[in-house]
Parts: structure tokens; C-alpha cells; sequence
């Protein structure tokens, strides 16, 4: 009998696999499968059973560990940002700051710090879509020489609220219905529009998540804001404001709306793909960080507080200095151990580094370690290795869940005397270089009273909704009153998009009649702005169009071909597009290829089903006459044209492919061309202009 079992084992394992893997010898333990005991493991394929056929006996350790693990492997996703990719890299020094902050990470220029980078999405879970209409995180944890400093930002320079005791009212709001749980990841449902329409302060961050700014092209494409505004404090304690900034080194790129929703289909994953290929291949994403700087003589003279979050300074005013940069150069080697595990907290600051008195900083300042410890699951989450500060952490803090560390000594309070009297007596405070929160009150000389109230600028919630508004392309515009609307269409209860119109006046007359129009109501009396708005200049800056880089760097090419395609114009393609620092893809009807012109086969990146134009940034259809009348015929190539064509793309053409393109409805313009030097150039643009033509926007 235990012969049979033996044999029955070997079998159940899976033959060749098992074979080919050689048993380790008794001192090459490395190699050797254990238990969390370190007791090694003979057999990984079976459970222990009473006789061939018989139960599963509870004595066996080895299954009841292996189980009892895989059970407890998840932990609370995040409340918010819970969907998120990451990546490691550095920060480098490119101006000294040493005039306005005695942080040690901005002294010297060249210097490299350390960092861990997480973008995310905010209201879908953690398995939710990558591209839905929504703000991304983009938080940042610099390891520095004296401590971890996290930047906890957002792809948008304002926030919906100006106060963090609204903010559980906006997740609740937003996230899925509390009764009939959807829809996910999205705002475009009643409860959302409800709330916000109640909030007239919600109204300029709604013009920015109505932007597309909330559908971005890829992660290495959308820039960075602390929003708030922080302290940076020098050597002889002087204060400066500061608001920080990420540029990404690409330009700010986003989709069209069609095509977020068309790539909610084609990949899931298409961010984090994005940004795996990218660093995977060395295409090492990039951004600059700059800074405004102001004094509190600067902050008085503007029409709006500068401790409101809903509020921005626009660039033109104070223009943005910059003075290092962040590269992304490693993927984490584990998803969860990082990604899942790291902890941002707007509270870790290092000297050098201050809070502003923005209500909304200072509730976030409680919120992230409070959260922390019960997703993570103890107060010891900042012993996780991607949480750990590189440099030395010595406390009396002991004991609690999850202790990794192992204390020496009988020091754990302090003062203690013990050190002089032979013992350890620990670490001792540091009055010189330690940490001094600053002490100036500057923009806080109301204390005294206690008062649940808001600064008189806060009331001003339309001059910068109407900033932005005026700020954008025609085109941008556009799509801003399209977004309200399609928002506001999925919204059942009857009183909501009337209120957000009615809201809406105080922005932009021109806005709310277009939205009330693409809803078919009536214009409604405008919302009585609680403090009259005042007139802005325009700001270029707030515009993706108008500072888009005509640039093929980082972007991607799918060229489609099948039997009888030129060889030679595909490859002088993959060439000029490659030169230009771009990447192009091969689509062809089958993954395993197809037979050139010159008889010769050419494998596939991917299969056309499965390539939809809508993953990359430009199209090229290189086909012999025959391979276009045969793809006139199949669906998938006709809707890889014409999405290409809808979402404004470049399409470089053969001849051959004119059936194909016929069938698509795509007509000439400039940005059709044949596959050369013209569709190289095209291809690092989109084609706004083109866009009237084809679909009806409010
Ligand atoms: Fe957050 N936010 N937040 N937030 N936030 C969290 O912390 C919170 C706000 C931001 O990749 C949570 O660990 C409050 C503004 C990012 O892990 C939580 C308020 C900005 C991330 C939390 C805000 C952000 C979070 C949930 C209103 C841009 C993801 C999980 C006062 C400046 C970080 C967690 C990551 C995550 C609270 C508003 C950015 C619950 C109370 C404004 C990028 O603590």
C-alpha cells in the first residue's frame, strides 16, 4: 500500500514538470520547498489521506498551513486610491535650494534621493478599470538622509472641498450606491451629482474632472500637485510658501472620451501595462518638479485665499521654477509587498518642510496613519521594508502587533541615566537638528476663538471655475460641456442637473446653456453665488492643447498588415518610428503572422481582435490591394480604422488599404497620409480639428 501511494504521488504531480526538477542535494538548502516552520516539504501535489480513496486527515500540517496562509492572504483595500500602480526611482537635485529650506534633499545639486512613486485612481476598487473618468494620486515617497518625506498629490491643482470634514461625504458620494452597490469607479450616477450640486465649492475641481485631465493617455502623461500650500523653512527658520508641481517630461496627453470608454474593454490594465512596458523596456518615465514660491505679502495681494484648496495660482502670476527631477527606473519585484503595502501620509515631512493652516491639509494630516493601521493592521506598518526610512529610526516606541525589530537593553523610556553607569541608555533628543515645526503665525493670526466657520475669500467659489473655463481650446471646451452632460443624463433623481446648471451660470453663461441644451431641459435661474466671483486672466497653462509636445517619444504605432503586405515598408516604418524614439506594434489577423509580398513570413506583436486602434497612438495600415479587399471584410480592421479615425489619430495608409479606409468612413485630411516621413510627423499629434465632423458635442 504505501508503495502504491508513493507511486500514485509521483504521477499526480504533473510528469515532466516534477521530472524535470532535480532534487536538490541535503546542503543546497536554498532550493528546498519548506513550511513557514522551515520544515522542508516532500510532497507539494497531495494531501495527507486515510488509504488511497479516504479522507483528508487534519493532522496534516503541511496542507492546513499552506491553506490557513492563502485564507488570510488579502487585506482591507484602500478607502479611497485603492486601484494603483508604483514604481521605484530617484529624485535628483537640479537647483539648490539652500536660500529657502534647509531640506537636505534640495542642498546639492546632482544629489539623487531615493523615491517610490504610486499613481491611482480614486473611487473604483482595487481590481476596478484603469481608465475611467477620475482624478489620479500621485504620491511620492522620497527616502531621504533624514527621514521619509511623502508629497501626497493629485494630477489636479485643486480639490473638490476646502475643508476635511466634508471628505467621507464626498467618498460616500461618489464611490458606489450604498444600497444597490454600483456603479464602480465612476461619478457619473446620482448620489455624486446630488452632493456636488449642493456645493457650489465643488464647481471649479468639476471643471477640471469634466477636463480631460481625468482621462489621461498613460500614467508617464499627467502632471503632479501637492495642492495645498506648504512651508518651506530655511536654516535661519524663515518661512517661504510653496506649492509644488510634477511636469512630465512627455507633456500632459490625455484620450477622448470614446476612447477611455472603448479602452475600459480592450485592457483593463492598460495604465499599468503602460507603465511596466515603458520601464521594462527602458523608457524610463520622467517628470520635473517645480515650485511656486510666495511670501505672505504675495498671498494678500490675490482675489482668493491661498489656504483654500479649491483654489491655484495661476502660472502666468507666479511662474513655476523648476528645480529637480523624478525618474522611474524599477518596477517593484513584488505587487503587494510594495504597491499594496506602501503607506503615504501627508504628515511625514521632513525639517525644512511645514504645513500651512489649509483646513483640508490639516484634517489629511490625521486621516493617512489613521487609515493606515487598520488596512495594514497594526502600528507597526512602518517596519515594512517599502515603508522603512533609509536612514537609522531610533526610538523608545516598543512592542504592538507584528514586531519585527528586536530591542536591546533595558532603555525604553527616557530620560534614563542608564549610559552613565556602563549601560545602553539609547537615543537622545536633538535640539539643534531635529525637527522644530515653525513658529511664526503669519496666516494664523485669528487665533483665540474657537470657531467652526471658513475665511471670508472661501466664499469666491466660481472667478477660478471661470479661470479654467476661459483658459481652454474651443475643442477643450467642447469636451467639458460634453462630460456635464453625459454625466448629468445618467442621473435619475429629477432635481440634480437643473441645480448643477443653475450653478453653472455663475461660470460661464455660454457652459450652462449647452449642457442644459444636450439635456433637453430648461435653463433654470442662476444659483446665487455666495460671494460675487471676479475676473481672472485667462491662464494658457491650464490647457492640454495648447501645450501638447508634437513628439513621437514614448508614444506607440500599431501598423496592421496581412498576406501580401510590403515588407520593406514595414520595416522603413518600424525604423523612422523607433528613430523618433517611439515604439511601433504589429497587428496582423493572426498572432502567428502572415506571408509577405516577397513570400517570406512576418509574426505579429498581437492579434487584430485583440489590438483595437485604441491602445495606440496613431495607426498605420500597410496592404497589398488583396489584403485590403479581404480586411474590408472584416469588422475588426473596418473599426481599428474608423476608431482611429473617431479618436483623432494619425493614419499612415498603403493604396492597398483604401478598401478598408472606404469602409471606415475615413476621409482625407491631414492627418491621413500615406506611410512615410508625413505619417511619422502626423503621428505625434492628435487631430482636434477633425473632430465636429464626427460626433455631435454639447
Ligand atoms: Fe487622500 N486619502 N484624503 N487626498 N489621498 C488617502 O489614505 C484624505 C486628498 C491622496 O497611493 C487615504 O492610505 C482626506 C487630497 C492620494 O497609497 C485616506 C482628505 C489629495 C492617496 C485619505 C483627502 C489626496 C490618498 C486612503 C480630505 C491630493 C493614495 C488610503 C481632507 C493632494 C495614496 C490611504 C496611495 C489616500 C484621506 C484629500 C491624495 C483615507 C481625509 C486633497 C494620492 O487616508
Amino acid at each position: 500500500m504505501a508503495q502504491k501511494a508513493e507511486f500514485e504521488t509521483k504521477q499526480g504531480q504533473g510528469g515532466e514538470t516534477h521530472q524535470a526538477i532535480p532534487e536538490k542535494g541535503p546542503h543546497d538548502s536554498a532550493a528546498h520547498l519548506t513550511t513557514n516552520q522551515g520544515i522542508r516539504v516532500s510532497d507539494n501535489q497531495n494531501s495527507l489521506k486515510s488509504g488511497e480513496r479516504g479522507p483528508t486527515l487534519l493532522e496534516d500540517f503541511v496542507l492546513r498551513e499552506k491553506i490557513f496562509h492563502f485564507d488570510h492572504e488579502r487585506i482591507p483595500e484602500r478607502i479611497v486610491h485603492a486601484r494603483g500602480s508604483a514604481a521605484h526611482g530617484f529624485f535628483e537635485c537640479t537647483e539648490s535650494l539652500a536660500d529657502i529650506t534647509k531640506a537636505d534633499l534640495f542642498q546639492r545639486v546632482g544629489e539623487r534621493t531615493p523615491l517610490f512613486t504610486r499613481f491611482s485612481t480614486v473611487a473604483g476598487g482595487a481590481g476596478s478599470v484603469d481608465t475611467p473618468r477620475d482624478v489620479r494620486g500621485f504620491a511620492v515617497k522620497f527616502y531621504t538622509k533624514e527621514g521619509n518625506w511623502d508629497l501626497v498629490g493629485n494630477n489636479i491643482p485643486v480639490f473638490f472641498i476646502q475643508d476635511a470634514i466634508k471628505f467621507p461625504d464626498l467618498v460616500h458620494a461618489v464611490k458606489m450606491e450604498a444600497d444597490r452597490g454600483y456603479p464602480q469607479a465612476g461619478s457619473a450616477h446620482d448620489t455624486f451629482w446630488d452632493w456636488a450640486s449642493l456645493l457650489p465649492e465643488t464647481t471649479h475641481m468639476l471643471m477640471w474632472a469634466m477636463s480631460d485631465r481625468t482621462i489621461p493617455r498613460s500614467l508617464r502623461t499627467i502632471e503632479g500637485f501637492g495642492i495645498h500650500t506648504f512651508r518651506f523653512v530655511n536654516a535661519k527658520g524663515k518661512s517661504t510658501f510653496v506649492k509644488f508641481h510634477w511636469k512630465p517630461k512627455l507633456g500632459v496627453q490625455s484620450t477622448v472620451w470614446d476612447e477611455a470608454l472603448k479602452l475600459q474593454a480592450a485592457d483593463n490594465d492598460y495604465h499599468r501595462r503602460d507603465l511596466f512596458e515603458a520601464i521594462d523596456t527602458g523608457a524610463f518615465p520622467e517628470w520635473e518638479l517645480g515650485i511656486q514660491t510666495f511670501d505672505q505679502a504675495f498671498a494678500d495681494a490675490q482675489p482668493y485665499d491661498v489656504l483654500d484648496a479649491t483654489k491655484l495660482i495661476p502660472e502666468e502670476i507666479l511662474p513655476v521654477r523648476i528645480v529637480g527631477r523624478m525618474v522611474l527606473d524599477r518596477w517593484p519585484d513584488n505587487f503587494f509587498a510594495e504597491t499594496e503595502q506602501v503607506a503615504f501620509c501627508p504628515a511625514n515631512i521632513v525639517p525644512g518642510v511645514d504645513f500651512s493652516n489649509d483646513p483640508l491639509l490639516q484634517g489629511r494630516l490625521f486621516s493617512y496613519l489613521d487609515t493606515q493601521k487598520s488596512r495594514l493592521g497594526t502600528a507597526n506598518f512602518h517596519q515594512i521594508p517599502i515603508n522603512a526610512p533609509k536612514c537609522p529610526v531610533m526610538n523608545f516606541q516598543r512592542d504592538g502587533q507584528m514586531q519585527m525589530n528586536i530591542p536591546v537593553g533595558r532603555a525604553n523610556y527616557e530620560p534614563n541615566s542608564l549610559a552613565a553607569h556602563g549601560e545602553e541608555g539609547g537615543p537622545r533628543e536633538c535640539p539643534m537638528t531635529g525637527f522644530k515645526t515653525f513658529e511664526g503665525s503669519a496666516d494664523n493670526d485669528e487665533q483665540g476663538d474657537k470657531l467652526r466657520v471658513r475665511a471670508e475669500l472661501f466664499a469666491d467659489h466660481y472667478s477660478q471655475a471661470r479661470l479654467f473655463w476661459l483658459s481652454q481650446t474651443e475643442s477643450e471646451q467642447a469636451h467639458i460641456a460634453s462630460s456635464f452632460v453625459f454625466e448629468l443624463s445618467k442621473v435619475g433623481l429629477q432635481q440634480v442637473p437643473g441645480r448643477m446648471v443653475a450653478g453653472l451660470r455663475n461660470v460661464d453663461e455660454g457652459l450652462a446653456k449647452r449642457v442644459a441644451d444636450g439635456l433637453a431641459i430648461t435653463l433654470p435661474p442662476k444659483t446665487k453665488a455666495a460671494r460675487a466671483p471676479v475676473d481672472m486672466e485667462p491662464s494658457p497653462a491650464l490647457s492640454i492643447q495648447k501645450n501638447m509636445k508634437e513628439t513621437l517619444e514614448g508614444r506607440c504605432v500599431g501598423i496592421l498588415y496581412a498576406d501580401g503586405s510590403d515588407g520593406a515598408e514595414i520595416d522603413a516604418l518600424i525604423k523612422a518610428v523607433t528613430a523618433a524614439k517611439g515604439k511601433a506594434v504589429l497587428v496582423a489577423p493572426k498572432v502567428g503572422g502572415a506571408v509577405l509580398a516577397d513570400g517570406s513570413v512576418r509574426k505579429a506583436d498581437g492579434q487584430l481582435a485583440g489590438m483595437p486602434s485604441q491602445i495606440f497612438d496613431a495607426v498605420a495600415l500597410i496592404l497589398s490591394p488583396e489584403g485590403g479587399a479581404m480586411l474590408a471584410k472584416e469588422a475588426a480592421a473596418v473599426q481599428f480604422a474608423m476608431d482611429a479615425f473617431g479618436h483623432l489619430k494619425a493614419i499612415g495608409a498603403s493604396d492597398g488599404a483604401q478598401a478598408v479606409l472606404d469602409k471606415a468612413n475615413v476621409v482625407l485630411d491631414e492627418g491621413v497620409t500615406a506611410t512615410g516621413k508625413d505619417f511619422v510627423a502626423a503621428a505625434a499629434k492628435r487631430f482636434w480639428d477633425r473632430e465636429p465632423s464626427l460626433r455631435m458635442l454639447a
